[in-house]
């Protein structure tokens, strides 16, 4: 039974051999990202199993010995022999790509579908995956390796086939793995970005218990929320002075589709929708969206109406007006689930609209129908007017600022240093802190391809502030002119003028700042760029290294640390760069610039969210707090290095 496999096992495992070749089509990247993606896979099929009313608890440990694992009261996965593949359910799960929990598929009433690439991958980027199943009064055990074998490795061999190990009382599922450091250069769990995920896991799935345990650390908590999203919105709005308390909630269910909906409005003028689908979030929206939207539209105008507070002054409210400083989430539960857009994350199934907006329509008319809620439907009123009253000043400034650009337009374009190709598709942006640093990238650049446009001072932080406010921004509208797509209802991603945009800052508090308030900028009003994936962070070296004979540069203090171990009975000396203005036109251009040596970060929606998440929302106005947010979420460390290599696999796809 022990380390023997037979050709059948072989044919079986060909699927694995393919994710471990081409980790990237499967994972993303093998980079921090990858690893903890495979942390997700087993922990999105336990959550699978307990949200669908099997089981009530999950444990997830980081152990010392670097394995991660994840343990279940549900069923427990089935034990008995697929009837064509003629081996036991566990190891489908395990071996087969694509197979994970879907028996038959009548198994759960709602299930996240494809979102997930199956337990399979993890097992097939690991060392080594053990699974314990406890099921009907018997305790089985399962052992996977990665094994060497004439100079390859075949991933996730069966080492011991499923077999019996004893009797027990209990069911569920128990998985331990070690992911390969042969694919990840680095292998270690973040115990932040495991929490981060299982607090939102925890927020969706009310009343689940999940605890965490790190044994590296001997930290341990328990992340379960009796009001669920309810609890999601308040934690939201914590830092912010909310308009009103408790957040508006709203269950119920229609037609097989299970409906949730928390809301709160905060004093900012931000929208924001934070929506899921079966667990899995959805930052393009979709027709789920769309029906809560016009749900809130419709029961706000008829409050209005019936309380009789629309005077013949007042501008007539869109619903635009009825979402300003909204915080809510919407998460709902349905079958069949598609999903389109750039990313994948956009909700398509359109019966799902009129299902949401009944649910919504029924609940909020009901909400705002009680006595006692008046007073807070007459808040939202009034906040909605004032809303309604900018947006027709904001209308009269967006016109004039169109028609200033036309005359201004090639005075504010006056600092952009623009390449001589006309080709979108090469051409690249440099958006650089600082008239300095902004000079020296002008002369170190290749100008066939590469335009510079230097900042001067902080662009204005986008957040808090109308559009009116920032299309009023200097800074900001140059950018705007030299991207070309226009912003908001306006954007054209046709008109696109590059194809990379880097934001190249100082690697200091400043500079993460500035980078912040520029991805929040694009979040808000430009999407499109980050979706389509043309926004990357320009990845400045921390330290020159000197030897006698050669110069290494590093980015990042693991990378130092790693260089001056080489050099250690060498004489070296080290020089800290603070800022890009310290470096040379010659250092610049091979370090940071040039396409062959560089590297770049290309930021996803995901990362922007997260920092959109902290800066409008958990964000104080205190300085202290939001620096500690942009130096954790903002100076993207934790976030993989996407060199000029991938690039061209990407394009070789
Ligand atoms: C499938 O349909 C029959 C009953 O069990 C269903 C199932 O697969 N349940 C299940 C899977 N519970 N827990 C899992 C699971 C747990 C972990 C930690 C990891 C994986 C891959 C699956």
């Amino acid at each position: 039974m022990a380390n023997n496999y037979d050709s059948k096992d072989l044919i079986v495992l060909e699927g694995l051999d393919a994710v471990r070749m081409r980790p990237g089509m499967y994972i993303g990247t093998t980079g921090p990202k990858g690893l903890h993606h495979l942390l997700w896979e087993i922990i999105d099929n336990a959550v699978d199993e307990v949200a669908n009313g099997y089981g009530n608890k999950i444990e997830i440990t980081l152990h010392k010995d670097g394995t991660a694992s994840v343990q279940d009261n549900g069923r427990g996965i089935p034990v008995s022999p697929h009837p064509k593949l003629k081996i036991s359910g566990v190891e489908v799960v395990f071996t087969q790509l694509h197979a994970g929990g879907k028996f038959g598929d009548n198994n759960y009433k709602y299930s996240g579908g494809l979102h997930g690439v199956g337990a399979s991958v993890t097992n097939a980027l690991s060392r080594y995956l053990e699974v314990t199943v406890c099921k009907d009064g018997k305790k089985y055990f399962a052992k996977f390796e990665s094994i060497e074998k004439n100079g390859k490795i075949k991933s996730g061999v069966p080492v011991e086939h499923l077999h019996e190990v004893g009797n027990t009382k209990e069911s569920g599922t128990y998985v331990r793995f070690l992911p390969d450091d042969r694919v990840f250069k680095d292998i270690r769990f973040d115990y932040d970005i495991v929490q981060e995920r299982l607090k939102e896991t925890a927020f969706l799935n009310k009343g689940l218990h999940i605890e965490l345990i790190d044994e590296r650390t001997n930290k341990r908590e328990t992340l379960c929320y009796e009001g669920g999203i309810k609890d999601y919105v308040t934690s939201l709005t914590m830092d912010r002075r909310p308009l009103f308390v408790p957040p508006i909630y709203i269950e119920n269910e229609v037609e097989d589709t299970y409906v949730t909906l928390a809301m709160q409005y905060v004093d900012n003028y931000n929208e924001n929708i934070f929506s899921y689908v079966n667990n899995i979030p959805t930052p393009e929206g979709g027709t789920h969206e769309v029906g809560f939207k016009t749900a809130l539209t419709k029961v706000l105008n008829d409050f209005a109406k019936k309380h009789n507070l629309i005077k013949e002054k007042d501008v007539a409210f869109i619903g635009d007006d009825f979402r300003e400083g909204l915080v809510a989430v919407l998460s709902i539960k349905m079958k069949n689930v598609q999903f389109e857009g750039q990313t994948k994350t956009k909700l398509g199934n359109v019966e799902a609209r009129a299902r949401v907006e009944q649910v919504c329509s029924q609940g909020l008319t009901e909400f705002f129908n009680t006595k006692k809620n008046e007073n807070i439907g007459n808040i939202i009123i009034e906040k909605a007017k004032g809303a309604a009253r900018v947006r027709a000043a904001a209308k009269r400034a967006k016109d004039l600022t169109r028609a200033k650009n036309s005359i201004e337009g090639s005075m504010l374009i006056g600092k952009l240093a623009s390449c001589t190709s006309r080709n979108p598709d090469i051409n690249e942006i440099f958006i650089v802190e600082g008239d300095s640093a902004g000079g020296t990238a002008k002369q170190g650049r290749d100008r066939y391809f590469q335009a510079i446009l230097p900042l001067r001072g902080k662009p204005l932080n986008s957040e808090k502030k109308r559009i009116d406010q920032v299309l009023a921004n200097e800074e900001i509208r140059t950018i705007i002119g030299a991207i070309g797509t226009g912003i908001g209802e306006d954007f054209k991603l046709e008109n696109l003028k590059y194809n990379k945009i880097i934001i190249l800052s100082d690697a200091d508090q400043d500079g993460m700042h500035i980078r912040c308030i520029l991805l929040t900028f694009f979040f808000r009003y430009m999407r499109p760029l980050i979706t389509n994936g043309n926004i990357y962070c320009g990845m400045p070296p921390l330290y020159k290294v000197k030897t006698k004979d050669k110069e290494v540069y590093c980015y990042t203090d693991e990378e130092l640390a790693e260089v001056t171990n080489s050099l250690k009975n060498k004489n070296y000396t080290l020089q800290r760069y603070k800022g890009l203005g310290e470096m040379s036109t010659e250092q610049l251009w091979s370090t940071t610039m040039d396409p062959s040596k560089r590297n770049l970060i290309r930021v996803t929606l995901e990362d922007v969210m997260q920092a959109d998440k902290e800066i409008t929302l958990w964000m104080g106005d205190d300085v202290a707090p939001r620096k500690d947010y942009i130096n954790k979420y903002a100076n993207f460390n934790k976030i993989d290095t996407f060199d000029k290599k991938l690039e061209d696999e990407d394009k070789n796809e």
